[in-house]
This record gives structure tokens, C-alpha cells and sequence, in this order.
């Protein structure tokens, strides 16, 4: 009996296990029928529906937590409101101004670097190479978040979770995507706490090391994301590197290493910081032009503006974000402002103090727009200055204020020209029409803003007000701001540019300027280059503080 048992179950089981067989193949044989049925369309949808899911799935895996890390103390992220009624007024009309450079550029610019306001379309330039990333976005983002412009910002993060992909064929400058992306990305992360910020910095950050790959490890200018091959700028003296550029990485570096752990972040900018410490300086002066095979200098051009300008920030910024231990970086910072001062800093016939440009061993009597931010830079640098010179540093800083006032004060439409004269009767104006344009930078009022800070004299409310009202006035389009051809024509043309640096300092600036000093205060944070802030870090007890073990 239980035999016959067994093998009726035996037969059984055999039985199931044919059938099984046999559904399985008819299934899979109407599939393949199914198939065959469907129009080419929709084999088409289904292969790129599977794609998007592996896509997803990588985005998932790449997007994965960093480990965690102590958030330093983030004072004063919101507020500011002043008591005061027109102040208020001011400042809302600044938040104004931004809710239209920002509304336009998502109308009309949505995911292009930056926008024509007039032609209402996407705008670029080859800092960014050739693929759309944004940059607007990117940079306006903490400008959103203090002003309090919540659902723009999410906007802005939805559209950096979806679609700011670094994985493309494209050179871009390490400078620019240094202080405008990885700055930005970092101080949204910062003021907002949201993850995904960082990821996407140090994402950044991992596409921009190849650049350091050259026989000296002062970075190419320029590289490509996906292959990383890197090059430096036709235009730059004997294949060199920038000093503006290979020296304004030292913040931004800094942060990754403390938020990642990795300290190869720290290296590379530690090792050009060795590497420039050992060099020889004419009249104690740096070069703007570094060649990164050679490690030699290129010609003897030294300038407070462009292509010098902030590395001397970046010195002093470093010292200040590490809570005043890096004294390394405070005393480079110190040399290299008391050569400046000796050897570039000027008084004009009528009593302007400017600060000129080093060409082989001759000063040049002009200033640029963007050697304005130095005024601002001498008031920051002013306390824990040498030999207690606080009261001289904060009186040149207000004296630069003063002469790039002058610079918008003697033009038609009260805004500074890209670049001016001291010579003979010529008095901070512009001589050559190639340098009377306005690009909405942001140099002036950063110094208005830093002077008021430290001195709460109301004449910087009252300059950075009138610069607010000409752009308004001047700048102005239905499509955004653009910036004007010629300050000095009373019927400005508009160049049909709105820079992203015009969302991310300039509108900040201002916004700072009529808002309290507990908004962002200056003992917590430090503005990156690109005034994105970041907060100051207590190293004194890590690894990252300068200890002689990790360099
Ligand atoms: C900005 O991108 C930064 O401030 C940079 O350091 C110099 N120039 C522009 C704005 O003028």
C-alpha cells in the first residue's frame, strides 16, 4: 500500500512539473507573439522606459550618502529685518529686484547658464563649455534662501536633483565652476541642510582633480569633465596658469575635505601654497602668470584686479575661516598686501587713492572695476593686522570706497566703468570705449557692503542705494537686467547679458547692505569669492588646521 502511495506520488509530481513546462513555454510564446504585434513606437518607448529606470537606479547609487559629519555652528541663516521703515522698504525692493532677475531667467532661461533678457533666451560663455548647467541656478540659490524666497529655492534644488548632470563632454574654466558651483553648492547645503548639495559639489569636485595632473600640480585653467584632459588659455602669458584662478580654490577645497573626509581636496591646494612660498617675488610682488610645467613665472604683471584679485582674498579668507589659526596664510596675506601697498597703491593729483597694475617694473595708472573689491577686502583684513596698523587698513579700505565711488559718481548713468584713468586731468573715467561698459558686477557694493559692516557710517547705505536705483533704472528690461554698453551715454545700450554673478553677489549685497548685521555675521561666516557664504570652521583640534602631519 505504501508503495503504491509513493509512486502515484512520484507520477504526480512528474504530471505538475509538465504542465508547469508546458504553461511556461505558451506564456513565453504569446510574449514573443506580443512582441512581434507591437509597432516599432513602442518597442522604442519600452527600450527607453528600461533606460530611464537604469539611469534612476545609477542616480540613486551616485546620489548615496557622504558620511556624516559635525555641522558647524550656523548663525543667523534668516532675519536681518531692519527696524528702521525705509531701510525696509529698501531692502524689499532689493528682494524685488531679485524676484525679477530670477522669474525672467526661469521663463526664458530655464537651465542655460544664464539668460538674454532682451532676446528672452538662454545665454552662455565658454567659462561654462558647451553643455547647460545651470549656472544661474546654482548661483542665486543662497541668494533665494536669505531673502526668504522658500519655493523659488525648491525650485531651483528640484531642478539641480534632476538635472545638473557633471558627466558631460564639455571644458569648462576650474576657476569659474570652483567659486560659482561648488561655492554655491556648498552654501546651499550649508544654509539649507538638504543633502543633495553636497553630493553634487563632490561630485564636482572629483571632475575638476584631473586638472591638477601637470608636472608641477598648479592646475590647467581649463578641463574637460569627461576625459579630464586640461589645458590653460590661448590668451595667457607663455602657456600659464592664473593666479586669480589656480588661488582661489583654497576655500571651497578646504570645505570638501572637512565635509568628505578625503583630505585630497586639501592637498592640492596646500601643495600650491608650498609651491609658492618657495618661489622668488620681484619687490616681494606675485606675478599674475605661473607656467604649470615649467613652475616659472610668466611676465611680471601683478594686479589687485583681474587675474591677481582674489588670491589675495583667498589668503586672507583662509585665516578667517579657520577660525584665525591658518597663520600661515595670514602672514602670506600680510607680505603680500604690504608689497602691493608699496609698490601699486597710489595718491592721484586730486587726492583719490587707486591701486594701479605692475607691468615690468612700470605702473600702470589704471584700475579696474574689479580691483574695487579690494577696499572692502583691506576693512576685512583689518583686525589682526600687523604691527596694529587696524585703524590704517580700515581707512585704505574706505579710501578705495571713496575712489570707485568717484568711478560711478562721474559718469552719465551713476555706475562704474569696467576700467579707469588716472592721468594728467583724467581723474577715475574710463579713456578707451572697450572699458566703459557695465556688466552688473558686483566689486563696488561688496566694499559698501564690508565698509558699513565695520563702520555703520550711512554713507555706504546711501552709495549702494544709488547704485541700486541706475541699475534699476538703467539696467532694467521686461526680460530681466541686462548689463549697458557705455556708462557715459546718457541713452545706454544694453549688452543683452544677465550674469549670473548679478543674482549671486551683487542683488546679496545689496540685500546685506539694508539688513541687519545678525544676518550672516561676520565672525561665523566667510563669503567665498562668488559671495556665496561659508561657515567658519573650528579646525584648531582636526587634521585639516594645518598640522605639518597632513601636509
Ligand atoms: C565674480 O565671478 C567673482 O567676484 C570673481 O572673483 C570676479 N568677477 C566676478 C564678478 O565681477
Amino acid at each position: 500500500m505504501l508503495t503504491y502511495n509513493i509512486v502515484n506520488l512520484k507520477k504526480e509530481e512528474e504530471e505538475r512539473l509538465r504542465n508547469k513546462i508546458r504553461a511556461d513555454h505558451e506564456k513565453a510564446l504569446e510574449e514573443a507573439k506580443e512582441k512581434l504585434r507591437k509597432s516599432r513606437e513602442e518597442i522604442r518607448a519600452e527600450i527607453q522606459t528600461e533606460k530611464n529606470k537604469v539611469v534612476q537606479e545609477m542616480k540613486i547609487k551616485e546620489n548615496k550618502p557622504l558620511p556624516p559629519v559635525p555641522i558647524p555652528n550656523l548663525v543667523g541663516i534668516s532675519g536681518g529685518d531692519p527696524e528702521d521703515n525705509d531701510i525696509r522698504e529698501k531692502r524689499e525692493k532689493i528682494k524685488e529686484m531679485m524676484k525679477h532677475a530670477w522669474d525672467n531667467y526661469r521663463t526664458y532661461g530655464w537651465g542655460h547658464n544664464e539668460l538674454r533678457p532682451i532676446a528672452r533666451k538662454g545665454h552662455s560663455t565658454n567659462i561654462f563649455g558647451s553643455s547647460q548647467m545651470g549656472a544661474t541656478i546654482v548661483d542665486a540659490l543662497d541668494t533665494l534662501y536669505i531673502m526668504g524666497l522658500h519655493a523659488e529655492f525648491l525650485d531651483g534644488q528640484r531642478w539641480i536633483e534632476d538635472n545638473l548632470d557633471f558627466s558631460v563632454n564639455s571644458e569648462v574654466s576650474v576657476f569659474e565652476v570652483n567659486i560659482r558651483f561648488i561655492g554655491g553648492l556648498l552654501a546651499a547645503y550649508y544654509l539649507s541642510g538638504e543633502e543633495i548639495f553636497k553630493i553634487k559639489a563632490v561630485q564636482l569636485a572629483e571632475k575638476l582633480l584631473p586638472a591638477f595632473n601637470t608636472p608641477t600640480g598648479i592646475p590647467w585653467a581649463m578641463v574637460n569633465l569627461k576625459s579630464g584632459v586640461g589645458r590653460n588659455w590661448g590668451w595667457a602669458s607663455a602657456g600659464s596658469s592664473i593666479l586669480a584662478e589656480f588661488g582661489t580654490l583654497h576655500m571651497e577645497f578646504v570645505h570638501l575635505s572637512y565635509l568628505t573626509g578625503d583630505l585630497i581636496y586639501y592637498k592640492k591646494v596646500m601643495h600650491i601654497r608650498k609651491l609658492l612660498q618657495k618661489m622668488d617675488r620681484p619687490n616681494g610682488l606675485y606675478p599674475n602668470y605661473l607656467n604649470p610645467r615649467t613652475g616659472r613665472w610668466g611676465q611680471y604683471h601683478t594686479s589687485v584686479g583681474g587675474l591677481g584679485d582674489s588670491f589675495y582674498e583667498y589668503l586672507l579668507k583662509a585665516w578667517l575661516m579657520s577660525d584665525k589659526t591658518d597663520h600661515e596664510a595670514r602672514k602670506m596675506y600680510d607680505d603680500a598686501i604690504e608689497a602691493i601697498e608699496k609698490h601699486l597703491i597710489k595718491k592721484s593729483r586730486g587726492g583719490l587713492i587707486f591701486i594701479g597694475e605692475w607691468k615690468n617694473g612700470h605702473l600702470e595708472k589704471k584700475m579696474g572695476h574689479l580691483a574695487c573689491f579690494a577696499g572692502g577686502m583691506f576693512a576685512l583684513g583689518a583686525d589682526g593686522s600687523r604691527t596694529d596698523k587696524a585703524g590704517h587698513y580700515l581707512e585704505l579700505g574706505a579710501e578705495i570706497a571713496r575712489t570707485c565711488h568717484e568711478s560711478y559718481d562721474r559718469t552719465a548713468l551713476k555706475l562704474g566703468p569696467e576700467s579707469f584713468k588716472f592721468d594728467g586731468a583724467v581723474e577715475a573715467v574710463a579713456v578707451r570705449q572697450a572699458e566703459k561698459y557695465y556688466i552688473l558686477r558686483p566689486e563696488v557694493i561688496e566694499t559698501y557692503w564690508y565698509l558699513w559692516r565695520f563702520t555703520h557710517d550711512p554713507r555706504y547705505r546711501q552709495w549702494g542705494w544709488e547704485a541700486a536705483l541706475a541699475i534699476e533704472k538703467y539696467c532694467r528690461v521686461s526680460g530681466g537686467f541686462s548689463g549697458v554698453k557705455d556708462v557715459y551715454s546718457s541713452t545706454p545700450t544694453h549688452d543683452d547679458v544677465q550674469q549670473s554673478f548679478f543674482l549671486a553677489e551683487t542683488l546679496k549685497y545689496l540685500y546685506l547692505l539694508f539688513s541687519g548685521d545678525d544676518l550672516l555675521p561676520l565672525d561665523h561666516w566667510v563669503f567665498n569669492t562668488e559671495a556665496h557664504p561659508l561657515p567658519v570652521l573650528h579646525l584648531a583640534n582636526t587634521t585639516l588646521s594645518g598640522n605639518p602631519a597632513v601636509r
